[in-house]
C-alpha cells in the first residue's frame, strides 16, 4: 500500500503540473460501463471502458490512479464501497472486484492519466447494484 500512495502522490504531482497543457483535451475521453447492471453482493465485478470519443474506439493502457465507489446517485454519498482492481483482460476494459453493501445506484468516479493525453481524465460512472 505504501508502494501505492507514493505513485498517487506522483502521478497527482504530474496533474497539476500539466493542467495548462491542454484543458479541452480530456473531455474527448468517456469511461462507460461495460455492464450497469451489477450483484449487490461481496466481491461483485463491474467494469469500465475508456472510450477515445473522437474515433469510437477503446484506449488501453490508462492509469487509473484515483478511484470512489459511492451511493451518490441515491442520495447516499458517505456510503462507500471497498474495491479493488482486476488484472487486464480485454484492451481498454478495466475491471474491479467490490464489496458492494446495498441495492441501487452507485456512481464509480476515476481520475486517469491516458497515453498522449497531458490533463488527467475524470469520469464518473453509474451502476446499479441488484439482488
Ligand atoms: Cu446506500
Amino acid at each position: 500500500m505504501i508502494g501505492t500512495y507514493s505513485r498517487i502522490a506522483v502521478l497527482a504531482g504530474l496533474a497539476v503540473f500539466t493542467t495548462h497543457a491542454a484543458l479541452a483535451a480530456a473531455t474527448d475521453y468517456e469511461f462507460q460501463p461495460v455492464s450497469v447492471e451489477i450483484k449487490n453482493d461481496a466481491g461483485s465485478e463491474l467494469g469500465v471502458r475508456l472510450v477515445d470519443k473522437r474515433t469510437g474506439k477503446a484506449v488501453p493502457g490508462a492509469v487509473i490512479f484515483r478511484t470512489q465507489l459511492d451511493m451518490s446517485p441515491d442520495g447516499m454519498g458517505e456510503m462507500l464501497a471497498k474495491h479493488e482492481a482486476l488484472p487486464p483482460g480485454e484492451p481498454g476494459v478495466y475491471r474491479y472486484k467490490a464489496d458492494i453493501t446495498m441495492a441501487g445506484d452507485w456512481a464509480f468516479k476515476l481520475q486517469a492519466k491516458v497515453p498522449g493525453e497531458a490533463e488527467t481524465v475524470e469520469g464518473s460512472v453509474v451502476f446499479t447494484a441488484k439482488d
